[in-house]
């Protein structure tokens, strides 16, 4: 019955999960512990952040800290958190991470379930105390169990994500994740260590007034990403960019805008990793309603051919999204 399954703000994610999997008779509990799984990491990722602060964080890797402890930056902190929680966990076999260059066996061989993180992206921004975030992507293992999970169990499209999210530290810390029926957001209480669902049923808005993208690499746009900008002035948008993917995405998904991290000079395929950015906030995007592309193709249709690629991003809402590949193939058909 439709009321059940309107479950009130408040609920906490523990019983979220427990009720959303009541929804899928052959559930076996194995993703929802996962989630849950990541939602303690965060946790712990959380107090270290907050903690940061207070313990004098040179930043810079190999510091000692006031305590004369060997300071690890928290972008290292924060993967071997996750790393950790996902192997205590059990239910995964294997992890890439954006901190390490090749996958991660943690010995789950049984584990269903294969995940890539960025455990902290934007980590530059922590020292001058700007919103932060963890982002993730959940695939199911191709490969049977029992064996280490395999370059191919990595190497998967977007469209075979179960389940993806993201995690931003900011004035509140959200966790904000979908398994492919809708989007939810749940707020932290640190006082009482628990998430509670603060954003039900996330939608975005089909076209805004928000525009997202570094203009510092103008003069290295292609032309069709220079006159989209242009459009966006004309139209007298709003320039918002933090340069922090999750905090700038976070704020698109909830007002409508457009985020876009393009082929620059510096950057040719992009800044962005495919796997563990763009995948994810794709999967959450379009489950809000919103659209993902690298300017040509569904983002969640590339096939992906190494852990770490980049990737084009334009993603955000659908009419948006849609105006800049305009932009893009009037571009194409002039060459
Ligand atoms: P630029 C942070 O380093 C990051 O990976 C994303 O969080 C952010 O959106 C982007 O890079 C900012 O890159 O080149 O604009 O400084």
């Amino acid at each position: 019955n439709p009321d059940r399954l309107a479950l009130p703000v408040g609920t906490t994610l523990d019983r979220f999960i427990m009720r959303k999997q009541e929804d899928f008779p052959y559930a076996t509990g194995e993703l929802s512990q996962l989630l849950r799984d990541i939602a303690l990491a965060a946790k712990i990722v959380n107090r270290e952040i907050n903690r940061s602060g207070l313990i004098d964080v040179a930043g810079a890797y190999g510091q000692q800290n006031v305590q004369g402890e060997e300071q690890q930056k928290l972008d290292v902190i924060a993967n071997i958190r996750f790393i950790r929680a996902l192997r205590n966990g059990g239910e995964v076999c294997t992890v890439i991470s954006e901190e390490d260059e090749d996958m991660i066996q943690t010995g789950n061989n049984q584990g269903k379930y294969v995940v890539a993180i960025d455990p902290l992206d934007g980590s530059s921004n922590i020292d001058v105390n700007v919103s932060i975030g963890t982002i993730f992507s959940i695939y199911r293992r191709q490969s049977g169990i029992g064996q280490e999970g395999t370059l191919a169990d990595c190497l998967q499209k977007g469209i075979h994500q179960v389940a993806a999210g993201y995690v931003i530290y900011g004035s509140s810390t959200m966790l904000v994740y979908t398994t492919g029926a809708g989007v939810n957001g749940f707020t932290y209480e640190a006082s009482l260590g628990e998430f509670f669902l603060s954003h039900p049923n996330i939608t975005t808005p089909k076209t805004g007034s928000l525009y997202s993208i570094n203009e510092g690499s103008a003069n290295s746009f292609s032309p069709g990403v220079s006159d989209f900008v242009q459009y966006c002035k004309d139209q007298n948008f709003s320039a918002r960019y933090i340069g922090s993917l999750v905090a700038d995405f976070h704020r698109n998904l909830l007002k409508g805008g457009i985020y876009i991290y393009p082929a620059t000079a510096k950057a040719p395929n992009g800044k962005l990793r495919l796997m563990y950015e763009g995948n994810a906030l794709a999967f959450i995007v379009e489950q809000a309603g919103g659209k993902a592309s690298n300017g040509t193709k569904r983002l969640m249709e590339i096939e992906p051919t190494s852990l770490h690629e980049r990737c084009p991003l334009y993603i955000g809402s659908t009419e948006l999204v849609n105006k800049a590949e305009e932009f893009l193939a009037k571009e194409r058909q002039a060459v």
